[in-house]
């Protein structure tokens, strides 16, 4: 799907565990402005069902595991993430919905932007007559 990417990201590992890297550039593809984490998931709960006009980001998932369902007004994706290897890029539009959080999960999201509520798209039909060039 345009716009969703899964990242590997390099692992520096040795006999004292694990280290990964956060880059502009490197394995970021847009500049960082904002960090947030989500935790404390309660079980059956989903979060997000909104999309950003203008706004890119990296999901993370740096323990436990969850899923993320993407949309971009015609298909639809599924991506589990569960190891910390991992992140999936969200470009611009789509549509997101997080859930089935794992016990413990921390789900680390990089931002390209200053958080910004006006610029939520809540509305799915909305969201649907914007990418259909109608917003
Ligand atoms: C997204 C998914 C993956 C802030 O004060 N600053 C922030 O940077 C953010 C992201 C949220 N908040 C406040 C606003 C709400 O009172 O934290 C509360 C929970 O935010 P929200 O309901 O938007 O959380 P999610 O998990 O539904 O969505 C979040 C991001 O908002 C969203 O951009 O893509 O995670």
């Amino acid at each position: 799907m345009n716009n969703i990417k899964l990242i590997e990201l390099i692992s520096h590992g040795d006999n004292r565990g694990s280290l990964i890297a956060l880059e502009k550039e490197h394995n970021v593809p847009f500049d960082i402005k904002r960090v947030y984490y989500i935790y404390d998931t309660k079980r059956g709960v989903p979060r997000g069902f909104h999309a950003h006009e203008d706004l890119e980001q990296m999901l993370i998932c740096v323990s436990g595991s969850c899923k993320i369902k993407v949309d971009n007004g015609k298909e639809q994706e599924v991506y589990e993430l569960n190891t910390p290897e991992q992140a999936l890029y969200i470009g611009k539009m789509i549509w997101r919905e997080m859930y089935d959080f794992s016990q413990g999960c921390v789900l680390m999201v990089i931002a390209s932007q200053y958080y910004n509520p006006k610029e939520y798209i809540r509305d799915y039909n909305k969201f649907i007559e914007i990418v259909n060039g109608g917003g």
